[in-house]
């Protein structure tokens, strides 16, 4: 039976220490001489950073990052951003240029377009406005993440933001990777500060001393940025609550098995990244499997990349393509590869994917790095129904009435009917007057 068997994959599917699952609601972490929830941690975290300020941002950094930081230090400096871009490869400014234009013109033919609706004496509108100050939270954990600041701060660009403010924990993989400020500076971002955690989201939702406060706050992070966007939200808007990356490849004895395995490592590598490979052949599936045990061979993770397809892989033999959408459907997956023959036949039975790659020459890192749609996606199930981050999410959207006598005389009687119906009187009268 699908249902019981996708409930158990899902719980299996969602790594430890995740904000959805049981393991990570009932860890414990002693950071305040007490052994405390994930929740509690970054609330009291929040808590703190709102009523002291830069010097509670300063005081975590040291405490969680071990970042000897001062109110002038935590911003990156113009020389700094100057150096890592002169120091910076001309080939991997040119890498970066080329990305940057992808994504630009992608982001910008999907902006929403104002819209107007006339008839007899009527106007409506609909306007979209960007929102004026964002944050962009890049993680420094694992591994250093040029691409997030492309694929978050490019789309803003293009949606007409003003001001951009970049956040990294003061780490190699973060605030102080050469080549994360050199694509900042290189797209124009010059507002970086080194801060990350919850003290980094709390900073950008509450304003602290010399950095004012955002209006929506973008990006992945570990655990404590996810709680703490959760958090904050309400005060600032967030794009959605990211959790670990993954992968449903649909195959058949068309597809590369190399291919296809490469791509399954490539999720993996995450680590923790779930790699889920569904087939309708026995064939296929076997083949996958022998080449993913020869190519995690040739990487440079492979143990930890290993370790992650133990834990959150699988192998799904179905019966039929059609039982192969189902099954995907279920799952919501943040990325979809679907590598077989007569692939855009089988994108129209998929209900929920965060994004979707056709064919043997769509891999899943042609998103991630530079196709143009964002690669900051719904996971977790949640493309039931969240969408990836897109230049749209930084707009707002706000309406404008504008009626003629006439027009207004032709609806009254519908609007007075309800505003009696509610017994708003004073609604009623703002009709009544202009009517009679
Ligand atoms: N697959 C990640 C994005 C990424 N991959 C960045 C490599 N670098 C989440 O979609
Ligand atoms: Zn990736």
């Amino acid at each position: 039976p699908l249902a019981p068997a996708l409930a158990e994959l899902r719980e299996r599917l969602s790594p430890r220490g995740n904000i959805v699952s049981e393991a990570g609601r009932k860890r414990t972490i002693d950071v305040f001489g007490k052994p405390l929830s994930p929740t509690e941690v970054v609330e009291t975290i929040c808590r703190d950073v709102r009523e002291r300020g830069i010097a509670a941002v300063l005081d975590y950094s040291k405490k969680l990052d071990r970042a000897d930081l001062t109110p002038e230090t935590i911003r990156v400096s113009q020389a700094e951003l100057d150096a890592a871009h002169a120091a910076a490869d001309p080939a991997f400014l040119a890498a970066i240029a080329r990305i940057q234009q992808n994504i630009l013109e992608f982001q910008t033919a999907i902006l929403h377009k104002e819209v107007e609706v006339r008839r007899n004496g009527v106007v409506l509108r609909q306007r979209y406005q960007p929102l004026e100050r964002i944050g962009i939270c890049v993680p420094g954990g694992a591994a250093a993440y040029p691409s997030t600041v492309l694929m978050t701060a490019v789309p803003a660009q293009a949606a007409g933001v003003s001001q951009i403010v970049v956040i990294a924990p003061p780490t190699d993989f973060g605030a102080n990777n050469r080549d994360v400020l050199a694509t900042c500076k290189a797209i124009g971002v010059t507002e970086v500060y080194r801060m990350g955690g919850a003290q980094g989201v709390a900073a950008l939702a509450y304003g602290v001393e010399g950095i004012p406060k955002v209006d929506k706050i973008v990006g992945p992070g570990n655990l404590f940025v996810a709680l703490a966007k959760r958090h904050v939200y309400g005060e600032v808007d967030i794009d959605s609550i990211a959790g670990p990356s993954e992968v449903v490849v649909i195959s058949d004895e068309t597809t590369r098995a190399d291919f296809t395995a490469a791509d399954l490592l490539a999720q993996a590598e995450h680590a923790p990244g779930a790699s889920i490979l569904i087939t309708w052949s026995r064939t296929a599936l076997e083949a996958t499997k022998r080449e993913l045990e020869r190519l995690v061979q040739t990487i440079s993770r492979s143990e930890l990349t290993l370790q992650s397809l133990r834990d959150f892989g699988c192998l799904i033999l179905v019966d039929s393509p059609e039982e192969a959408c189902r099954v995907t459907s279920e799952i919501a997956p943040e990325h979809l590869h679907i590598a077989t023959e007569n692939a855009g036949a089988l994108l129209a039975k998929i209900r929920n994917a965060g994004a979707t790659f056709l064919g043997n020459y769509s891999p899943v890192a042609l998103g991630d790095y530079a196709a143009g749609p964002s690669h900051v996606l719904p996971t977790g199930g949640t493309a039931r129904w969240a969408s990836g981050l897109s230049a749209n999410h930084f707009l707002r959207s706000s309406s404008v009435i504008d009626y003629s006598a006439e027009a207004l005389r032709d609806i009254a009687p519908a609007i007075q009917m309800l505003a009696d119906k509610e017994g708003l009187t004073a609604h009623r009268l703002s009709v009544d007057l202009r009517v009679e």
